[in-house]
């Protein structure tokens, strides 16, 4: 029978009585690949070294530095040298700060055509853009799938994006996942893969390709690819891989469960206004709208052939003088191919601020806009106060229109800003940053791992209670992100190997006093439950959201609806995740509720009645397997995969 691309690759990687079965089913996959950044590696490779092995399992993983790379203090570089031994000892690709952004590194030197590879991050499906199958996960998957285990997600549904058409004038390929956020939301993607076919895929490169799979994280997908082929190869060839080339595309006449279809040629340049990435408007409809600051890189737009389009527009020309821009280069690699051919001064002429090629502005670590400023970035995510401002307004674009507006100092309408720079082909051979990377030695077994004081070791949990006595300590609203839940910015992410002092942040920009209030719960074991609306968890794959919460006593999260990495992070630490049969029961239930929930009756997929005193019964459902049932009930994923490795 024809296949789809994600069928093919899924069922090269299906693990023994496993099958592709219906959407929803659960599958186990192999996973060849992992990649973890700082800021989520730490815990993952404590976890890792719980587990009591050798050697990483997979063909390759790697550990990047990307997002902790201020160094104002010993935490962030004592993280480093953490990572960096832990690294050796097992077996690791150790990449240090400074050498570029996790996804765009990947995607440069290690992603591979049609094989699987899980990250730390939610942005890993960045590297579909060359045809492999590339999913975010919390730390701890990660960890388990460096210890060989296999990867058990619910079978997606796979979406045909049917691509017509070419791109025209100013627009880009962040246009086309800027207009499928507008048309699906920041929920539509949720238990689907977006796979993309049709001629108009022929027209775009791999580093477009890849801005599309990025953000493909923000439709709430569990990842997107496109095929390798040419371009692919073209790719591969410029990056000095040519071997890591094979054609991996869909059978003719291939079927998919849903089928949406874009004409490119009908595009135009888009922007999503704050709060949220599916606030998209054309940017036509902003003009006069008075711009501060413009940034310009993150793992969505951060390659050679962006910052080129940067370059050349800004060649000759100065910023506004109302207007700061800010380049964070994808890699070194990326800068060592500007600086060739020298359009790193140009940049420089424009008045731009070179930063470091990491994650910089995009998770608030520097590069806050003025107070109320409306900043413009080529990013992917604007979630409110990300940015380190709080009151601040980030709009998501293009680098095209980012480059233009900090010309301009305002946004205006792109029908009367002339030609647009040549969209620059990728360079024949780019200079390698290979030699920047430290690959293990074969047997890492003396290599000591060095622990600073930032490095807290892991925190034991106990079993899951068979009856949840305890209250609703905190009631959220829809789309909740892990933002939310755990604030980003150089301080809080600082600490992101120590839960006991991170989870002094939980939730303390949505009510500065969760923390107080659960810590001073007296209920037991179980001291809180968390009430949120639809999409809970969305955004990041850091895992903190969900232990930070347990390690203050969270012993159950009831919802709408649930985001898939932060429901598969609350598992795998031993929080309950449960949903309401009755939305409208949201609407009776209060912060401060009593709950008494019957644990041990719950069942996979079953319902059970919890007793919300003077409310009433309450009916909760939940999509659990009963392998994850027995996760919970273990008191989390690292006690479970313990005792059946003891046995
Ligand atoms: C993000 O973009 O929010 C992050 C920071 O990259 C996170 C990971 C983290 O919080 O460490 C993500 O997207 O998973
Ligand atoms: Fe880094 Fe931002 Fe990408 Fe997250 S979204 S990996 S913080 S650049």
């Amino acid at each position: 029978m024809a296949q789809n691309l994600t069928h093919k690759i899924l069922a090269a990687h299906l693990v023994d009585g496993s099958s592709l079965g219906t959407p929803g089913s659960e599958i186990a996959l192999r996973i060849d690949q992992t990649l973890t950044q700082d800021a989520t590696g730490t815990m993952a490779y404590l976890q890792f070294e719980a587990l009591g092995l050798d050697r990483v399992q997979t063909e390759l993983s790697v550990s990047y530095v990307d997002h902790n790379t201020l160094q104002m203090g010993f935490r962030n570089p004592d993280d480093h040298q953490f990572l960096r031994t832990v690294a050796k000892r097992y077996g690791i690709v150790y990449s240090p700060p400074g050498t570029g952004i996790c996804h765009q590194l990947h995607l440069e030197n290690f992603a591979k055509p049609g094989k699987t590879l899980i990250g730390s991050d939610s942005h890993t499906p960045t590297a579909g853009g060359l045809g492999m199958i590339a999913m975010g996960a919390g730390g701890l998957s990660v960890a388990l799938a460096m210890a060989g285990e296999s990867y058990r997600i619910a079978m997606p549904k796979v979406v045909q994006v049917q691509l017509t058409g070419r791109l025209q004038g100013w627009a880009t390929a962040k246009d086309i996942i800027l207009h499928l956020l507008g048309m699906l939301t920041v929920k539509g993607g949720v238990g689907r893969i977006f796979e993309y076919t049709g001629p108009g895929v022929e027209t775009l490169t791999v580093p477009e390709r890849a801005t599309i799979t990025n953000m493909g994280a923000e439709l709430g997908a569990t990842t997107s690819l496109f095929p390798a082929d040419r371009q692919a190869e073209a790719f591969l060839m410029s990056m000095g891989r040519a071997e890591d080339y094979v054609e991996w595309v869909a059978d003719e006449g291939a079927t998919y469960d849903e089928t949406i279809e874009i004409d490119l040629s009908t595009l135009e340049p888009l922007a999503a206004q704050p709060h949220m990435p599916d606030r998209v408007v054309p940017v036509r409809e902003l003009a006069g709208l008075k711009v501060s600051q413009s940034a310009i890189g993150s793992c969505t737009n951060s390659s050679y052939a962006d910052l080129k389009s940067v370059a050349l527009m800004l060649a000759g020309k100065q910023l506004s003088e109302t207007t700061d821009l800010l380049v964070s280069p994808g890699s070194k690699q990326v800068m060592k191919m500007l600086a060739r051919e020298n359009l790193m001064e140009p940049l420089l002429d424009a008045g731009a601020r070179i930063l470091e090629a990491s994650c910089g502005p995009c998770i608030g670590m520097g590069g806050s806009p003025i107070s109320k400023g409306v900043s413009v970035r080529t990013f992917n995510r604007n979630f409110e106060g990300r940015s380190g401002t709080q009151d601040a307004q980030v709009y998501l674009t293009s680098p095209l229109v980012a480059a233009q507006v900090a010309l301009d100092g305002q946004f205006s309408d792109p029908a009367g800003w002339g030609a647009p720079p040549q969209f620059p082909e990728l360079p024949g051979a780019a200079p390698s940053i290979r030699h920047l990377f430290v690959f293990p030695p074969e047997d890492g077994s003396d290599v000591e791992v060095i622990r600073g004081p930032n490095i807290v070791p892991l925190e034991n949990f106990q079993n899951l209670p068979g009856t949840i006595e305890t209250r609703i300590q905190l009631k959220t609203g829809d789309d909740i992100t892990t933002d939310h839940i755990l604030p980003a910015g150089a301080q809080i992410t600082a600490l992101r190997s120590n839960i006991p002092a991170i989870s002094e942040y939980i939730f303390s920009r949505v009510d500065a006093d969760f923390v107080n209030r659960i810590k001073n719960a007296d209920d037991g074991p179980c001291r809180g439950v968390i009430l949120g609306g639809d999409n809970y968890g969305q955004g990041s794959s850091r895992e903190h959201a969900a232990l930070g919460p347990r390690h203050l006593g969270v012993c159950a999260v009831i919802t709408k609806s649930l985001a898939r990495i932060h429901r598969a992070n609350l598992v795998n630490f031993g929080i309950l995740p449960l949903i309401l049969k009755n939305p409208a029961d949201y609407d009776r239930l209060e912060q401060g509720s009593q709950l008494t929930i019957p644990a041990a009756s719950i069942q996979p997929g079953g319902s059970v009645t919890i007793d919300a005193h003077g409310v009433g019964p309450v009916e909760v459902i939940n999509d659990l397997t009963a392998t994850e049932l027995a996760i919970i009930q273990a008191g989390g994923l690292l006690n479970y995969v313990r005792a059946k490795r003891e046995h």
